[in-house]
């Protein structure tokens, strides 16, 4: 699903977001193991205030492992707990339900001390499209599609997950625009395919994924393509992977934009291995 973000739609978006956020303990917010930073949505810990949350790392199948472990590291020592899942498979799951209860009992505490009767904690997700919203709230769902009746002040449709004996979760994530006015974000995005290719050309995301492969993980395209030559710049290497592939036009020169496209595809299936193209600030 690709949206076009204009402010009416902003609004919207963070409206919907402020108003479910008012229902919930604990906010799952989402993000994309492989761009933690370019998956954020840039106004986000101002709409979430001091709403307690879990930082959820989804397809960290896709992500560098060692860089998964040094982001939970970055966000726990912010004070923010943070979990590694592939929503995919269900790893880190439970884990993620473990945190989230964990997050919650301060408010369920602070609930019974005015007097009443303690309550299942509730949760929602929140993030930019693409990161995996539906595909964790399928998972986390689970065998429990039973859902629990509509309880007023929810948009009409709306409902609750029970998860463990302490908590439930919205099954409408909420869905927040992405810093695609940042041109290094907007790629990462695009290579990660978080943003549909038809808004870049492919030969350009494929330029600077290949320039920043190559600064990973040098020497990795050659071997994976079995190119004849071991370096070269973005398009040396580009050029040598389509003469690779036989990727030619009639008259013998490389077609950049299969090529392009092929990489890209690669890239993100995980072909090419797992990398992690933001790095925390220090
Ligand atoms: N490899 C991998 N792919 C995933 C994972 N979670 C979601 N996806 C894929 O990411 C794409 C977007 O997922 P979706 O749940 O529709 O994202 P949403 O827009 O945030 O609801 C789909 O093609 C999913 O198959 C994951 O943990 N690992
Ligand atoms: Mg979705």
């Amino acid at each position: 699903m690709h949206i076009q973000w204009y402010p009416g739609h902003m609004a919207k978006a963070r409206k919907l977001v402020q108003q479910n956020l008012k229902l919930v303990d604990v906010v799952v917010e989402l993000l994309d193991a492989r761009i933690p930073a370019s998956s954020r949505n840039p106004d986000i810990d101002r709409i979430l205030g001091d709403k307690p949350r879990v930082v959820t790392l989804n397809k960290s199948d896709l992500a560098d492992p060692d860089k998964n472990k040094l982001w939970i590291d970055y966000f726990q020592s912010r004070g923010i707990p943070a979990v590694a899942v592939n929503a995919h498979r269900g790893t880190g799951v439970s884990r993620l339900v473990e945190l989230t209860e964990q997050q919650a009992a301060p408010e369920i505490k602070k609930y019974m001390a005015k007097g009443r009767r303690s309550r299942m904690a509730r949760c929602m997700v929140v993030g930019v499209p693409n990161v995996g919203k539906s595909m964790l709230i399928n998972r986390l769902a689970g065998k429990n599609t039973v859902r629990t009746a509509n309880r007023p002040g929810v948009t009409r449709g709306e409902q609750w997950i029970k998860l463990s004996g302490k908590l439930e979760l919205l099954d409408t994530p909420g869905i927040l625009w992405p810093k695609f006015e940042d041109p290094d974000t907007a790629f990462k995005l695009a290579a990660t395919g978080a943003i549909k290719e038809d808004i870049y050309q492919p030969e350009e995301i494929s330029d600077k994924l290949v320039c920043l492969l190559n600064e990973i993980a040098p020497g990795m395209l050659a071997k994976q393509y079995k190119l004849n030559i071991s370096d070269g710049d973005s398009w040396e290497l580009m050029a040598a992977i389509g003469a690779a592939r036989g990727f030619y036009f009639s008259g013998g020169r490389v077609d950049a934009k299969k090529t392009a496209i092929l990489i890209i595809k690669d890239f993100r299936e995980g072909r090419l291995g797992k990398y992690t193209l933001d790095l925390p600030r220090q």
